[in-house]
This record gives C-alpha cells, sequence and structure tokens, in this order.
C-alpha cells in the first residue's frame, strides 16, 4: 500500500474543505503538516508570536464566511496561543487549531519530565468548543472529521486538534478520505415553516417592531436578507457590539450602538423585538429594563442556530433554532408589505431618529477643537474620508478604540473588526493582518491605541514581509488612557488612604503612563511606511501618502492627553459593569 503522512492527510482534508490560507510559525514537529498544506497551494501567513495567529485566522473566519485555521506547536508554541484561543472562542470566530505535541507514549499524561509539553488538551478543552488528541494515526482521519462537524455546528468558536510529532511526520499507509458532505452537514439549519409563520404574525401585528442583530448574522452573512426585513417591515436596527454594521449605518434604519440613549429610548419603545444570532449578553445589557422594555411590554423572538441560547438572558414568546439567514430569507417569503401598518411606524421612527442626529451633533461638536495634538476623534473622520466604504477598519485599544467607534460610520456590512467581547488590547494587529488577507483586494486600516500597539508592534514586519499593506493609525496619549481616567475617578474617594500611591499631593495616579515610542520610525526600522502627524488637517494628506506606498504603513497620531482621557460615552461602559435594576 502507498505511503504517505499524518501531516499529509490532515492537508489533504484540509483543501477538501476548501481551505486557501492558514495562519501560524513553522516547527520541526509538524514540518510534514505545513510542508504539504504550502505544497498543495495553500497560502501560509506566519506571523511572529502565535496569539496573533489566532487573531489572524478569526479575522479571516468572520470575513470570508469560512474556517480559520491556525497551528502552534507543542509546549511553548501552545502557551503562546493561550491568549489567541480564549479571545477567539470568546469573540465565537470560527477557528481550526492544530498542535502538536511530543511524540505518542511520552504526554497524555505526562511521562515526569517531557520536554515541551503541558496537559495542552486538559487547558484547551476548558476555554474552547472542543479539544482532543490524536492517540494512533488510524484514528487521525475521524477525529478531524469530528473537528470539523463540530467547528460548523451552534455558535462558532475555536476547535482544536492535537497531533503527536511521530504521527505527523512519520511515514503511514494511505487512508480512503472522505468529502465534507459525507461528515457533516453543508446546509445551515432551516426554521420550520410553522415557526416562520407565528413569526411573521407577531411581526405583521406589532405597532413597533425592531430587529436587535448579533454574531450570528455576522457569520450566517445574511448582511441582504436583514436590511430586506428592516425595509419590508421599517424595523430599526440595533445589533450587539460585536454585529455593529451588521446593517450598513447609511440606512435610516441603523441604530448604531455608539449611539446608546437612542438605542435605549427605541429598546423601550418597540413593542416587539426580533432577536437574531444574539446571547443578548452583558454589552446587552441583559435584554433588562432599564435599557429595554420590561416583559409586560415587550414580546420577543429569538432565533439563534444554538438551542442553548433560547431565552437565556431575556426570556421569549418565540424562540426559533435556525440560522439567520435562512430564516431572514423564509420570512421575506412570508411578508407583505403593510401600507397602514407602516404610515404608523414610519412615525414613531422618524421620532426616535432624533434622538440619533442629536447624539451625532453633540459628538461632532468635539471636532471644531482643530489644534494640535489632535483631539482623537479627528482620526477616524480623517480615515472615514480617505478610505473606500468598504474598507475593513479594525479597532483596538482602550479610549483610542472608543474615539474610534463613535466617529466611523460603518457604509458597508461586515466591515469592523474589535474584540467586543474581551476587549483584548493587541488582538487588532493579527485581526488587521487576517482581514488584509482574507480580503486582498481592499483596503484595512486600524485605530489602535499606543498600550494596545505595543502587545504586537513586531508584527509590522510580518505585515511587510507578506505585503499586507495595512494602515494602523497608533493614537499615542503616551498613556494607558482608559485606566488612568478610571483610575481618577475610582481613587478620589479613597484618596486619603493612598498617599504612598498617590503621592503628597494624592494627584498621581498608579502606573497609568507610558514612555513615548516613535511609531514610525520603529514601522520604518520594519521596512514598513512611517508618518507622524499632530495637526488635524495633515491626518488626510498623510494617509492618502500612506496609500499611495502600497505597503504597510504606521502613522504615529499625537493625540491631546487629557481631552483623550475624556472618550465619549464611557460613563455607560462603567454602568454595564452593575447588574441592570429592571425585572
Ligand atoms: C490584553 C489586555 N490587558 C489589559 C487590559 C485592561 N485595559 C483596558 S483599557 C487599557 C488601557 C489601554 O491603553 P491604550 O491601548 O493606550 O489605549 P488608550 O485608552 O490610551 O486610548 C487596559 C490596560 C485589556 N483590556 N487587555
Ligand atoms: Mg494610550
Amino acid at each position: 500500500m502507498a505511503e504517505t503522512t499524518g501531516g499529509a492527510i490532515i492537508a489533504a482534508m484540509l483543501q477538501r474543505e476548501g481551505v486557501e490560507a492558514f495562519f501560524g510559525i513553522v516547527d520541526g514537529t509538524y514540518t510534514q503538516l505545513f510542508a504539504h498544506c504550502v505544497e498543495l497551494g495553500m497560502k501560509m501567513i506566519s506571523p511572529r508570536h502565535e496569539s496573533v495567529a489566532a487573531h489572524m485566522a478569526g479575522a479571516y473566519a468572520r470575513l470570508t464566511g469560512g474556517l480559520g485555521v491556525c497551528i502552534a506547536s507543542n509546549g511553548p508554541g501552545v502557551a503562546n496561543m493561550l491568549a489567541g484561543v480564549a479571545v477567539e472562542n470568546g469573540e465565537g470566530n470560527r477557528v481550526l487549531l492544530l498542535t502538536s505535541s511530543r511524540r505518542t507514549g511520552i504526554t497524555h499524561p505526562d511521562r515526569g519530565g517531557t520536554y515541551q509539553c503541558f496537559d495542552q488538551i486538559g487547558v484547551i478543552g476548558a476555554m474552547s468548543k472542543w479539544s482532543q488528541t490524536v492517540p494512533a494515526i488510524e484514528r487521525l482521519p475521524e477525529l478531524l472529521r469530528q473537528a470539523l462537524r463540530i467547528s460548523f455546528t451552534g455558535r462558532p468558536g475555536v476547535v482544536h486538534l492535537d497531533v503527536p510529532e511521530n504521527l505527523i511526520n512519520g511515514r503511514c499507509p494511505e487512508m480512503p478520505l472522505l468529502e465534507p458532505h459525507q461528515y457533516r452537514c453543508l446546509e445551515p439549519p432551516a426554521p420550520s415553516a410553522a415557526a416562520v409563520e407565528r413569526a411573521a404574525e407577531m411581526l405583521i401585528a406589532a405597532r413597533l417592531p425592531m430587529l436587535h442583530a448579533g454574531g450570528g448574522v455576522i457569520h450566517a452573512g445574511a448582511f441582504a436578507e436583514l436590511a430586506q426585513i428592516a425595509e419590508l417591515l421599517h424595523a430599526p436596527v440595533t445589533t450587539s457590539w460585536n454585529a455593529r454594521g451588521a446593517l450598513a449605518e447609511t440606512s435610516p434604519l441603523a441604530w448604531p450602538m455608539i449611539h446608546i440613549e437612542a438605542c435605549n429610548r427605541l429598546r423601550n419603545q418597540a413593542d416587539l423585538v426580533l432577536c437574531l444570532g444574539s446571547e443578548v449578553g452583558e454589552t446587552d445589557w441583559w435584554g433588562k429594563p432599564p435599557y429595554w422594555a420590561p416583559l409586560r411590554r415587550q414580546q420577543w423572538i429569538q432565533v439563534d442556530v444554538d438551542e442553548t441560547r433560547l431565552g437565556r438572558n431575556r426570556p421569549v414568546d418565540l424562540g426559533i433554532v435556525a440560522d439567520a439567514k435562512e430564516f431572514l430569507a423564509a420570512l421575506a417569503q412570508r411578508l407583505r408589505p403593510l401600507p397602514r401598518a407602516l404610515a404608523a411606524r414610519r412615525a414613531a421612527v422618524a421620532e426616535l431618529a432624533e434622538a440619533k442626529r442629536a447624539h451625532r451633533a453633540e459628538l461632532d461638536a468635539a471636532l471644531e477643537n482643530r489644534s494640535a495634538p489632535m483631539i482623537t476623534g479627528h482620526v477616524a473622520v480623517a480615515c472615514r474620508a480617505v478610505f473606500d466604504d468598504d474598507a475593513v477598519v479594525v479597532f483596538d485599544g482602550g479610549n483610542a478604540a472608543v474615539w474610534g467607534q463613535s466617529f466611523t460610520e460603518l457604509r458597508r456590512p461586515n466591515t469592523q473588526l474589535s474584540t467586543a467581547h474581551f476587549g483584548h488590547l493587541g488582538a487588532g494587529v493579527g485581526q488587521a493582518l487576517g482581514a488584509a488577507v482574507a480580503r486582498p483586494e481592499k483596503q484595512v486600516y486600524c485605530i489602535i491605541g499606543d498600550g494596545a500597539m505595543g502587545f504586537n508592534m513586531q508584527e509590522i514586519e510580518t505585515a511587510v514581509r507578506h505585503q499586507l499593506p495595512v494602515v494602523f493609525l497608533v493614537c499615542c496619549d503616551r498613556q494607558w488612557g482608559m485606566v488612568k481616567i478610571n483610575q481618577m475617578f475610582a481613587l478620589e474617594p479613597f484618596k486619603d488612604m493612598f498617599q504612598h500611591a498617590l503621592g503628597p499631593d494624592r494627584s498621581r495616579t498608579i502606573n497609568a503612563d507610558l514612555g513615548e515610542i516613535a511609531w514610525d520610525r520603529l514601522a520604518e526600522s520594519m521596512g514598513a511606511y512611517g508618518e507622524r502627524v499632530s495637526d488635524p488637517s495633515e491626518l488626510e494628506p498623510a494617509l492618502r501618502r500612506c496609500l499611495a506606498e502600497k505597503r504597510c504603513a504606521v502613522i504615529h497620531v499625537d493625540v491631546e492627553p487629557t481631552a483623550h482621557l475624556f472618550a465619549p460615552g464611557l460613563q455607560y461602559f462603567k454602568d454595564m459593569h452593575q447588574e441592570p435594576a429592571g425585572e
């Protein structure tokens, strides 16, 4: 019988799954794996830290609607990957992690003193959807099939298969391989006709229905369907933080999550919520009053691929297990335009929209300050003026991300990346690079704090090496801004307790200041293009020069450090940490 290797088997199976790119760092324990993948035409993108590979894979999966594959080598490589696993699983991105481990027999369990070994599946098992090791080569195809089956079932997240080095690199007999349709369902779950009928009746009868979209809408790619249903019903759309931009914000029916009071008002006035692919978690205030109407005044229909999420945080009147796109497409078939009811809805929606406009004007007032160093809001505004409407924007950092979100209009669906569940500083660097791999023909830019950039600055070289022309705008306030402002308020009532920590006049903060890194010069040292801008009127020309370079570019943006501390809406963020008052 012809011979092959475990690595070649995995590569062939990934090819059958349509994998075109994967992310990770080379190591001898899995040479046969990455070599065969590259041989089959898959692009291997190699960052300089394993956790970045996970974020690249997560962003890639989210933007392509496919599978994000990353690899990490036993012991230290896997240890470095753990942060990425936690974040990407938390964010709910469809990531397949393949790791090597030491040869069979000396690990799982550790024989004692095994080099570069820890309980990889025990640790990752506790932080992912599924994690297993391959005990013998005969079981490799079956266990990889199980990993893929679980990856495409329910809410996306990280699945992990660990393969001992001798099984990846050693020779073995060839084995028959199956096609994906032979081992997993390729069709997303469709709703029953009865459930669609009931939902349609409720939506037609409602006075003011609204839609609430979560990450499930993004992963289902249900953008056109969401817009169509919103228009048919003339229903405003809010999103979770994770799904911001599921509906283009150029639509008058989009209620961007930055307009918190406007969202609260809408969520209190709607008498019916159609909740799509969202678990209605903490950043949606658990679906509770006073942020949403009480149960007696508001019905809920919840649609999710994962039955265990139905009614979990907010009780529902109708729970439907279905993919968001399948459900919305079926609903569109059933709905007819509703001229009489719509007239009343139009008036109600127009009135509610006033709160969005007022808040926008309030935010934009900050832009009247055009002194240098700049007010951080100018960064996002200049980007919106220069980058294409379909550019992918990544927000990372504390206040830098809040300023960025607050001044960016998302003009096309699925063009925004952040770590909405984790707020994980530095993840945006990998996300931006992953975005550039996923959408090579589109522009990608990343608005990031100077603290956040410091976690993964080495990846500028990765962007240069792989010709990923991402533009980074590093908002340099030389502080952990979001934490500094928090300390200023949180320590105020306890000032007298901290004479040593806060200094004799009790005016200091504790370790919230950072030194300066010259991000433009750092970038140049790695072969990227660098600029430094302090005056807001110089930002657009600098961005145009960056784009003309057609390579990775980094702009060191000097922002006014005190104004930067007062990012819009921080009080709401603080409020969110408390349990909402209502039932
Ligand atoms: C990996 C990680 N470590 C720590 C934190 C806690 N944290 C939240 S915001 C913040 C400060 C962010 O500083 P920077 O990136 O410079 O953004 P700025 O607020 O100054 O704009 C910190 C330390 C976090 N969110 N992620
Ligand atoms: Mg900072």
